[in-house]
């Protein structure tokens, strides 16, 4: 029979909803050693969101040729001078690509390779960023609302977080004069 039937998960407005989809939340807590002036995190803050990841992973973990697609949802804020941002990491496949998109909220994709030579990209709602193999990403939102964006990437790409975790990025995004600097 042929049949035409609804999908089980959608994609509605800013949202991703369905029985498949991941949600992730981060914590000030949980990515505190990423920023400059960590000490400035209070108890309190720490429980607080930075943001929240609703993924949707139809293939198995590590499969060649499947595809998975995110949405992440970045809170305004600073910590010291430096903008509330992803964790950011390097793929564990190393040459595996990606495409981020702004959905609502203004941000800076900020880029490195693996010479630590960095560049950022102003995100904005419809903004296209292709990030190719071998160049680390992270999202830094400086706007005063959420920050929504848009991922897709390939299922056998992994996330090695540790290099970024031990060496950082190689500038920060800081509010300089009310504008956000790479420094
Ligand atoms: C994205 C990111 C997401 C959260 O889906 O995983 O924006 O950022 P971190 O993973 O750096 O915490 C992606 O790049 N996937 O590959
Ligand atoms: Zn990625």
């Amino acid at each position: 029979m042929n049949q035409i039937i609804m999908p089980e998960n959608i994609f509605i407005g800013k949202n991703l909803v369905g029985n498949e989809i991941e949600h992730i939340t981060r914590t000030l807590g949980d990515i505190r050693s990423i920023f400059e002036q960590n000490d400035r995190i209070t108890a309190q803050q720490a429980d607080q969101t930075a943001y929240k990841v609703s993924s949707y992973l139809p293939e198995k973990e590590g499969t060649p040729g499947g595809l998975y697609f995110g949405i992440t949802r970045l809170c305004a804020g600073l910590v010291g001078d430096e903008y509330f941002m992803t964790k950011g990491h390097f793929h564990a496949n190393t040459d595996t690509a990606e495409f981020y998109w702004g959905i609502e909220g203004e941000g800076v994709l900020i880029l490195m390779d693996e010479q630590g030579n960095i560049k950022g990209e102003r995100m904005f709602p419809g903004s296209l960023h292709y990030i190719p193999g071998r160049i680390a990403h992270r999202v830094a939102n400086v706007s005063d609302s959420t920050l929504s964006f848009g991922a897709c990437w390939p299922s056998n790409a992994g996330h090695n977080y540790d290099i970024i975790e031990q060496n950082g990025f190689t500038a920060r995004l800081k509010k300089m004069n009310g504008k956000p600097q790479l420094i």
